[in-house]
């Protein structure tokens, strides 16, 4: 049966995105109800995802006050539509017994292919090619001869400029369908604006307040910052490379028995030294503090309940130490 034919043959189609809806996952599935709506105007789509991300309710806020994404389905469906998602796992707990008649379910998604998806629906749109869900549904429009309203292309180019992070990684393709969005009525710069998120107000002053007791070492070419803030050591980190560190260490110790740290580092860092931060740094500090530690080369973390003033000065230490066994083995095998 064609896509058309499945939508008009239905009368309460659910439409599904991942778990934490992202931009292109809530906006590909408010623009695929609008598509049904045009080709069945008597039927009554219905919303779901096991929660929106914080940035995805901005953009509803600014475009579709009025739509309501629910938690889970209130009432009964006789067609499924699965959009940015390519496993039950992807719908998250609340949702992913949901998929239970394959013939009665479509897929529309640009992950990377899942074979589990075979088992879920017979009707799939995917293509990995794609840069987003977003820009797919604009490919649907057009295959079914449906014109693209300014609202929806506001939130279809909303959509891929999320996932294409700003047109970072784009194409011909890619451009010509935010193009044909543009023409269509989307405000570029609305859809840009609608993205800029400002954390909250708690987060920003951890973050200056981190930044006002810096410490800076110098080791090699490197800038290691290092402070201690009692929340939002992560993101405080995060702040300290926007300011110019290659390596971030930030811990905090809010009660007796809490001691944590959280660390980053730039891509250029890791590459040109392989000090790993997960194992070269957080996992011997996870030890000293009597806990754990690990993570990734570039963002890492440790906890545990004790020594955090010696913790704070060995993290500096470990990478000192790193940085110079690292370089020296390097030109010793060069040799
Ligand atoms: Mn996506």
């Amino acid at each position: 049966m064609s896509l058309e034919h499945l939508l008009k043959d239905s009368k309460t189609p659910l439409i599904l995105g991942h778990q934490n809806a992202d931009p292109d996952a809530i906006c590909s599935m408010i623009a695929f109800a609008r598509l049904y709506k045009s080709l069945n105007p008597d039927g009554a789509p219905q919303l779901a995802a096991d929660d929106v991300s914080r940035l995805s309710n901005q953009v509803l806020k600014i475009f579709e006050p009025e739509m309501k994404v629910s938690r889970a389905p209130e009432s009964d469906h006789d067609l499924l539509i699965l959009l940015d998602t390519n496993s039950r796992f992807q719908l998250g707990n609340a949702l992913q017994h949901i998929p239970e008649n394959p013939s009665k379910t479509i897929v529309i998604d640009h992950h990377e292919r899942n074979p589990e998806i075979d088992l879920i629906a017979d009707h799939q749109i995917l293509h990995e090619d794609k840069s987003s869900t977003c820009e797919i549904m604009v490919k649907v429009f057009s295959d079914l001869g449906v014109p693209i309203d300014a609202s929806t292309a506001n939130l279809l180019l909303t959509g891929m400029i999320f996932d294409t992070r700003r047109f970072f990684y784009t194409g011909l393709e890619t451009l010509s369908a935010a193009m044909k969005l543009i023409e269509a009525g989307a405000d570029y710069e609305k859809c840009v604006r609608s993205l800029l998120i400002k954390p909250d107000r708690s987060e920003r002053i951890a973050r200056l307040k981190a930044a006002a007791r810096v410490k800076v070492h110098l080791i090699g070419d490197w800038i290691v910052a290092t402070s201690k803030i009692n929340a939002f050591e992560a993101s405080s980190c995060r702040g300290l490379i926007e300011l110019g560190a290659d390596v971030a260490i930030v811990g905090g110790s809010p009660s007796k028995d809490v001691v944590r740290f959280s660390s980053r580092s730039t891509r250029e860092f890791f590459e040109k030294t392989r000090v790993s931060l997960g194992s070269d740094v957080m996992e011997p500090l996870g030890q000293l503090i009597e806990g754990e530690g690990g993570g990734h080369a570039n963002a890492a973390g440790a906890n545990g309940k004790a020594n955090f003033e010696k913790a704070m000065v060995r993290s500096v230490e470990l990478i000192r130490k790193a940085v110079e066994e690292k370089n020296s083995s390097e030109e010793g095998s060069s040799t």
